[in-house]
């Protein structure tokens, strides 16, 4: 398993935070997700031989939000 903390551009609102949650988590092998709105990153752990760091930027950015790390 591994941590990473994505840094996340545009999130203004809880919804954000839910629907970015909610992107990460239905990618297969993203275990746990915390979306931080007052931080601006999402703290995720996962398996990283399931996922990868630039499936997740991908489905981040799928949800209309941008990773800046
Ligand atoms: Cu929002």
């Amino acid at each position: 398993m591994a941590n990473a903390i994505l840094k996340i551009k545009g999130m203004s609102c809880q919804h954000c935070v839910v629907s970015i949650t909610k992107a990460l988590k239905d990618l297969k092998g993203v275990k746990d997700v915390k979306v931080s709105l007052e931080k601006g990153n999402a703290e995720v752990n996962y398996d990283d031989k399931l996922v990868t760091l630039s499936q997740m930027k991908d489905a981040v950015a799928d949800a209309g939000y941008t990773v800046i790390n």
